[in-house]
């Protein structure tokens, strides 16, 4: 924590050249300035097989260019280089706009296509039929079937869930179902709705979503605002389920525990609010919550989620509209809003994310991997103490939109890609 590395600055003005050797001088510096996101060492808290450079890998001005992180290392962390040697391959194509990839305990995969359709491809690339019996879905814009997860118990219930953007009277809305995967794995049968977000809305974007299962034994779902100008108030409302994290149980029902239940005017399922279009859920070894929304342009984010939190959107943000103007009211920080533990400016539209925690890659342990659709590679954190320390940018060379990473059980990495022809990728160690 007390060695401070400064990087070196091209366009830095005087006065704020005067203030970074001001901060520089004392261990516990204050903000950093504009653009210079000065970093600190994280090489005692990366894992033995990284080498931190402390070089930012992001070079772009950002786009919030008169915007300052509340904290060093809030965005445009150390680059860091892992040396771990892996191949990729290419395990299935033809893949429509593939959405979510999901491990099945004996090594196949599941995996969702926007249009609608759930298939299982097997451990060796076979692209098997599509899965009868889900609902239909509203595929319009960034609408269709999105995420699906596994019950905990899915060895014992073969049950599965999935988000997807249902058609509703006077318009559509993200919503949760399950079913019971039939035996020869051609059909989902006992197909229930269990959760439908709040208020229906006609519009084709921020549908959200991820679900992830807490050790709680809890469904947690992560859901957008639905984009438009008219709705991000939503993200604020507690009578509402856009921009919200949500927790229920498995069969829809709301636990009692959660923090808005019995409050006048507030939906019981609400967890968190103001988010502006979470895609990506994931627990990391302790079983916090991490989730990684969809920013303004410059404000991609990455927070750690406490009950009963507000995350800002759209009253506390970083970047700008996509129009190029300021965001109406907006501060990037204040008091009674939770900061990001981390920011992209400019952004990386993430997508699905994985902590990893297998065997085959023990450098990873740890790590947060999350797809970049925008920059079109995989991004790997490392964080240490609630803090990102380093960063990593892998798969580059491939340039393809990488929509969802989940971790297999054989402690492999799977991707998507986000494409008209998309491929399954497995990442494993270099034979
Ligand atoms: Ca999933
Ligand atoms: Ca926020």
């Amino acid at each position: 924590m007390h060695s401070v590395t400064r990087v070196p600055l091209q366009h830095r003005s005087l006065v704020l050249a005067i203030a970074l050797t001001a901060a520089a001088g004392g261990c516990s510096a204050g903000p950093p300035a504009n653009g210079a996101a000065p970093e600190t060492s994280a090489a005692s808290s990366s894992s033995s097989s990284s080498t931190t450079s402390c070089t930012p890998l992001e070079t772009r001005s950002p786009n919030g260019s008169d915007q300052r992180p509340a904290r060093e290392g809030q965005t445009r962390t150390c680059g860091i280089t892992s040396n771990v040697a892996f191949d990729v391959s290419v395990v299935a194509t033809g893949l429509e706009h593939p959405w979510a990839v999901e491990p099945l305990p004996g090594g196949d995969l599941l995996v969702t296509e926007k249009p609608g359709r759930l298939r299982i491809v097997s451990a060796s690339g076979n692209v098997g039929t599509p899965i009868a019996g889900l609902p239909e879905v509203d595929a319009r814009g960034q609408g269709g079937l999105l995420d699906v997860a596994l019950s905990p118990t899915f060895a014992a219930d073969r049950t599965i869930y999935w988000s997807f953007s249902e058609r509703r009277d006077g318009g559509n809305g993200t919503s949760i179902a399950r079913g019971v995967l039939s035996p020869d794995r051609t059909r989902l049968g006992q197909v229930r709705v269990i959760f439908r977000v709040l208020p229906t809305y006609d519009g084709t974007m921020h549908y959200g979503s991820r679900l992830a299962f807490g050790n709680d034994g809890m469904l947690y779902g992560t859901f957008g605002e639905r984009s438009d100008g008219s709705m991000r108030q939503y993200a604020q409302r507690l009578d509402s389920h856009l921009g919200k994290v949500i927790r229920i149980r498995p069969d829809g029902s709301v636990p009692a525990d959660n923090p808005f239940v019995g409050q006048a005017n507030a939906l019981p399922e609400i967890w968190t609010l103001g988010h502006r279009n979470i895609q990506a859920a994931a627990f990391d070894l302790e079983g916090l919550l991490w989730v990684i929304e969809h920013g303004p342009r410059g404000g991609d984010e990455l927070n750690l989620i406490e009950k009963g939190k507000n995350y800002g959107w759209p009253l506390v943000a970083y970047g700008i509209e996509y129009s190029g103007r300021a965001i109406p009211g907006a501060v990037t920080a204040k008091t009674g809003f939770e900061q990001p533990v981390y920011y992209w400016d400019p952004v990386i539209a993430p997508s699905g994310a994985q902590l990893y925690s297998g065997n085959a890659f023990p450098a990873w342990r740890g790590s947060l991997f999350v797809g970049s659709m925008v920059q079109q590679k995989l991004v790997r954190l490392v964080i240490s103490n609630g803090r990102v320390t380093g960063e990593e940018h892998l798969l580059a060379d491939r340039r393809q939109r990488v929509r969802d990473v989940r971790e297999g059980p054989d402690g492999f990495l799977y991707l998507v890609t986000d494409q008209r022809n998309g491929e399954l990728w497995k990442i494993a160690p270099r034979r």
